[in-house]
């Protein structure tokens, strides 16, 4: 991409309105911008990203059988009247009245939905298991949103939904989910904690949040210190076998959310306590027959009784990780990516626009990248050099190679690793492949 074509509406000031520095960040960097409260476009440089991210949620949800449907924003009111959760939802719900006078509403989550396409599409217990996914857009008229993109009032979720014939098979289907979810995150750059959880207005008797531990988090929360360390690196995991050992070992020492904390157990814990701030990227339900029942979501069993499904939901908060991956990885220049979800992978700096060598040279250098198949940003704008390694460390660019006159006589470039901050001089040759390591 080249920086002098691309849309990429950088602010030099920090607005006034952001609170937290991923939404200072999202902001300068051009990746967002307010259209009404807690409702926000997504420009090239965001959507990227955003892409990205949703992308490898997509991959790990497929790697575990999960399936990919999508359901609309907008649902009828009486699916929700039938579960009983029409009244119960509250003003958060954003109702609507089409011309026909039928009530509306935009969805701020799905059970009902895929409940009704599950019961008129499944019929026998032989087709079960079963989990269904989409990732899709939701509104909830929050109190108070803030914080940009993390706490939202529509926002970009994943939601899984699973159907089982039994309690014990829903269990396997939620502990599928629950080590998928570590997966997800991992892979994201993030250590997300899981922690028991209320389940609110969705309902049920099981619920985990994951959180991620950053500076400015809405929840204060509370751990065991060996979670700091923990990770599935050493785990052989086998999403057909039993992941019960793995789920126990994820929940078997303390981590609570603010509602949740528990001071007695926290004395206990000594010095191996820890307190942080934290987000919630993500949250899972099992909530048994709590949607299946009273809107006639049953299979017919081995006998031939009919059975109402088991089932539970499984959310990430697409949207909200692109906040959350900035929040807990920045600094005062701007923002750090994980490698899996950087816009690009590598910059190339013209310090010397309009000079015939350093154009040759570095449109030289940008194709030898693109034809390598990266992700490039190519800083081809006239523009001073100071402007463009600030606009470069402000959106992140993890390999930033810099080029002019004095570099071009001595057979150099300059290096730059946005995530050391260390630079250095070496051949193109060198350079190159440095950035695939
Ligand atoms: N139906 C269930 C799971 S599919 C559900 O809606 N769960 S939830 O309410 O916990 O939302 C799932 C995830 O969406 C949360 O963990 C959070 O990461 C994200 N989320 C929820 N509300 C917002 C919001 N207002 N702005 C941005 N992200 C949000």
């Amino acid at each position: 991409m080249r920086l002098s074509r691309y849309f990429l509406p950088t602010l030099k000031d920090t607005p006034s309105e952001a609170k937290i520095a991923s939404h200072r960040l999202m902001l300068r960097a051009g990746m967002i911008r307010q259209s009404s409260s807690g409702v926000y476009s997504w420009l090239p440089l965001g959507l990227r990203v955003l892409k990205k991210i949703e992308n490898i949620v997509r991959e790990e949800q497929n790697a575990v059988g999960c399936h990919e449907v999508l359901m609309p924003t907008i649902q009828p009111a009486d699916l929700w009247q039938k579960s009983g959760r029409y009244d119960d939802y509250g003003p958060e719900m954003l109702r609507i009245v089409d011309r026909h006078k039928r009530d509306m509403l935009y969805g701020p989550t799905n059970e009902e939905q895929i409940t009704e396409i599950f019961a008129s599409s499944v019929h026998s217990y032989r087709e079960l298991p079963q989990i269904l996914y989409h990732i899709q857009w939701k509104f909830r008229d929050e109190v108070r949103p803030r914080f940009g993109v993390m706490r939202g009032r529509e926002f970009l979720m994943k939601d899984a939904y699973s159907f089982d014939i039994d309690k014990e098979s829903a269990r396997r289907s939620y502990n599928k989910m629950f080590v998928s979810y570590l997966k997800t995150y991992e892979r994201l750059g993030l250590k997300a904690i899981p922690m028991a959880a209320d389940t609110g207005p969705i309902g049920g008797d099981m619920s985990h949040e994951f959180l991620i531990l950053t500076e400015t988090g809405e929840s204060e929360i509370a751990c065991h210190s060996d979670f700091i360390e923990m990770s599935l690196a050493n785990e052989d995991i086998d999403f057909k076998g039993n992941l019960k050992p793995i789920v126990d070992r994820f929940t078997s020492k303390y981590a609570a959310t603010d509602e949740m904390r528990d001071p007695e157990a926290e004395k206990a814990l000594g010095d191996n306590l820890v307190t942080a701030r934290g987000i919630e990227v993500g949250h899972i339900f099992n909530f048994g027959t709590k949607y299946s029942k009273p809107m006639g979501a049953s299979v017919a069993g081995p006998d031939g009784k009919d059975i109402d499904v088991e089932m539970g939901s499984y959310g990430i908060g697409v949207s909200r990780l692109v906040g959350g991956i900035i929040e807990s990885s920045h600094d005062e220049n701007g923002i750090i990516w994980p490698d899996s979800i950087s816009p690009f992978e590598v910059g190339v700096i013209n310090l010397k626009v309009d000079d015939a060598d350093c154009d040759k040279a570095c449109d030289d250098i940008y194709k030898t990248l693109l034809e390598q198949g990266k992700d490039v940003i190519y800083d081809d704008r006239d523009d001073r050099a100071g402007a463009k390694f600030a606009d470069a460390d402000l959106i992140g660019v993890p390999w930033q190679i810099i080029l002019g006159p004095r570099g071009l006589k001595n057979g150099v470039v300059e290096l730059k690793n946005r995530k050391s901050g260390e630079r250095e001089e070496l051949s193109l040759e060198s350079a190159l492949s440095k950035t695939s390591e």
